[in-house]
């Protein structure tokens, strides 16, 4: 299938910062295999809309397994009565792993969303934080930047694919707006989830696309 980039779709770039690269503190399975793509998809000015995320964490972030004495890292535990898997330290405010990748020409980014520099709460979605208050999740700020520029489409690309990319692409289609994930352009966290991850995605109408397959408009 071949799509087609409509002036009103935007691209949305998640989390591509070294802590998720190979020798990273939380290292996607090969997540430096997207980079010189992404670099590409940006250089070629397709999209008129690109937006990044960046995951941006206080030192002590309630999601750090250093944070709980006796816990390890990939363990959950209940947080807010909802499951919160605990991470390695990653991303933290200011350091190198929470830069937006050096190696990619980021000149023709629009807009940057930070999220998770919330001390308490974790943030997967580009959207809205994982918890809040009387079970309102907060906003970023990235659906209203989005609709006051008529974007109905949105491509989302970066890491990780089985976490925070999923979790972007699925409160897009919450908006509203047609989503679709760039598989060749994401990588996941956890190895052995993309079975799962593309089945979920075919059950909620997320396309997964290949970048080879967009068209300008
Ligand atoms: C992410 C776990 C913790 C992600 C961020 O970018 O997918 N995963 N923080
Ligand atoms: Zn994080």
């Amino acid at each position: 299938m071949s799509h087609s980039i409509s002036p009103h779709a935007a691209l949305v770039v998640v989390d591509v910062q070294p802590d998720f690269m190979p020798g990273g503190t939380l290292a996607c399975h090969e997540g430096d295999a997207i980079v010189p793509g992404i670099d590409a998809l940006l250089r070629s000015r397709m999209f008129s809309h690109v937006v990044a995320t960046q995951d941006w964490h206080p030192r002590g972030h309630v999601s750090f397994a250093s944070s709980h004495p006796g816990r390890a890292p990939f363990e959950q535990i209940d947080l807010y009565g909802q499951p919160q898997t605990l991470w390695p330290d990653h991303c933290v405010q200011g350091t190198h792993g929470a830069e937006l990748h050096p190696a990619i020409d980021w000149s023709a980014l629009d807009a940057v969303i930070r999220k998770g520099s919330n001390p308490g709460v974790d943030s997967y979605s580009g959207f809205r934080e994982n918890h809040g208050p009387a079970g309102l999740r907060p906003p970023t700020g990235l659906a209203g930047w989005l609709q006051q520029r008529d974007v109905d489409e949105v491509f989302v690309c970066g890491l990780a694919r089985d976490v925070c990319v999923l979790w972007t692409a699925q409160d897009a289609l919450e908006l509203g707006l047609r989503a679709s994930l760039l598989w060749d352009l994401s990588r996941p966290v956890t190895p052995d989830t993309d079975t799962a991850i593309r089945a979920t995605l075919q059950a909620q109408g997320i396309a997964i696309a290949a970048t080879s397959e967009l068209r300008r408009a």
